[in-house]
């Protein structure tokens, strides 16, 4: 196999004072942080579909960037073009997971059976690529929403023949994620929504959707595999209104249809500001109900409405989304998966590079701040005193629950006017972060 990256060797750490754009600044690989190397922590992934498929066509103009690799596009050996390129890259940053839709290896066919014989026959080349590199994968999932056939949805459309297309893409690209020994499975329900109420019958559709999840977590464990399904919440964008909206909406729906023993969730930075929230609540809305399964690592622009799959450079998020996965104990099945593209006028190789060594740099940095933030222990130490109240006394029965609403009636009327809660000291806290991000 020839070099496709040519003129750009291995990314070396370099440390911050370098000012070579080729290289790590902050992500130093093996160093030990809290206990385990960087890399342990991270666990980069890239995503086969914007690194290796996009090329920054959007709905005003073609694409910009060449991502032929030397092949003809829509060939077979454009599809192995695109896995020597894209295992190439990984290798020469350092990632060890690769994501994938089926339809990002292959050329869809008009016929599902030819595609899955075209999948068959990528599948054997990858594999090959993953014994010789090491590099594994962190998830896979289906495309179920850039074909005509899912116009309606998918899991939530109006159609049984469509849904059992759904079925077929899910179960080999299931599959495929077995082969590529993958420790998780992704539903990002891309149509899974409606347009109008008035032609959208909800209650049927979720229970639809939540059938065709139970069907697949039945085939895969019934083949063996144990990793984990995540749902991918998007509050809009293709639809209107896409039923998985947040971290919290997708848990209730699969708490409401027993699926939470299989399900967690992986939290995407731009689809939690879509939703209205910060990153890191959806982070902690994942965690405290034990779902915090894997993240897909990009940031938006707050100025725009939309899905911008941006690389993620702002500190301040990559390092409160750390606090949150490192308070949570860390990732096991899932890791961080640039689910983020290049702009458009930046279409070159090195752009490519430089895209991905501003995510992975920006994320090490945050692990480094979230690290310190909690060693420092104020943020922690300040939430411990804030709740103090409740640890005794009629606080400590609040908690328990065996306060009846009289008993918490004569309190107050003991008391006759409570004490002032206490500040809430904001400020002090968006301080002691600013110390530590930058003193
Ligand atoms: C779309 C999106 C998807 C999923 C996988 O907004 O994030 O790429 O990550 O289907
Ligand atoms: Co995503």
């Amino acid at each position: 196999m020839s070099e496709i990256f040519k003129g750009i060797g291995r990314i070396p750490f370099e440390g911050s004072k370098s000012r070579n754009p080729l290289s790590f600044k902050y992500y130093d690989a093996e160093r030990i942080v809290a206990g385990k190397p960087m890399k342990a922590h991270l666990k980069f992934a890239m995503a086969w579909w914007h690194n290796l498929s996009a090329t920054g066509q959007d709905m005003f103009g073609a694409g910009t960037a060449d991502k032929s690799f030397g092949a003809a596009v829509g060939t077979m050996d454009h599809a192995k073009a695109k896995a020597d390129a894209g295992f190439e890259f990984m290798s020469k940053l350092g990632i060890e997971y690769f994501c994938f839709h089926d339809v990002d290896l292959v050329p869809e066919a008009a016929d599902i059976n030819e595609t899955n014989a075209r999948l068959d026959e990528i599948a054997a080349y990858i594999e090959e690529l993953q014994k010789q590199t090491g590099i594994k994968c962190l998830w896979g999932t289906a495309n179920l929403f850039s074909n005509p056939r899912y116009m309606n949805g998918a899991g939530s459309g109006n159609s049984p023949e469509v849904y059992c297309f759904a079925a077929a893409q899910i179960k080999k690209a299931l599959d495929l994620t077995r082969r590529f020994d993958g420790a998780g499975y992704v539903f990002w329900g891309g149509r899974e929504g409606y347009e109008t109420l008035l032609n959208t019958d909800v209650k049927f559709e979720l229970g639809n959707i939540a059938n065709l999840m139970r069907q697949s977590v039945k085939y895969a464990r019934a083949k063996g595999w144990n990793g984990c399904f995540y749902i991918e919440p998007k509050p809009k964008e293709p639809t209107k209104h896409q039923y998985d909206y947040d971290a919290a909406t997708s848990i209730g729906f699969l708490k409401e249809y027993g699926l939470d023993k299989d399900f967690k969730m992986n939290i995407e930075a731009n689809h939690a500001t879509l939703a209205g929230h910060t990153f890191q609540h959806d982070l902690r809305i994942s965690a405290m109900n034990g779902m915090l399964g894997s993240v897909d690592a990009n940031q938006g622009d707050l100025l725009l409405g939309w899905d911008t799959d941006e690389f993620p450079w702002s500190v301040y998020e990559t390092t409160m989304a750390m606090y949150e996965i490192l308070k949570s104990g860390g990732f096991t099945t899932g890791g961080l998966n640039f689910d983020a593209k290049n702009r458009r006028p930046s279409y070159t190789h090195e752009d490519m590079f430089e895209g991905f060594i501003l995510g992975m740099d920006a994320f090490a940095l945050g692990l480094l701040k979230a690290d310190e933030l909690i060693r420092d222990g104020r943020l922690e130490g300040f939430l411990q005193d804030r709740y103090a109240g409740y640890r005794e006394g009629i606080g400590k029965r609040i908690t328990d629950g065996t306060a009846t609403l009289e008993d918490l009636a004569r309190e107050a009327e003991k008391l006759g006017k409570p004490a002032l809660p206490g500040s809430g000291k904001q400020e002090y806290l968006q301080s002691v972060v600013n110390q530590i991000l930058f003193g």
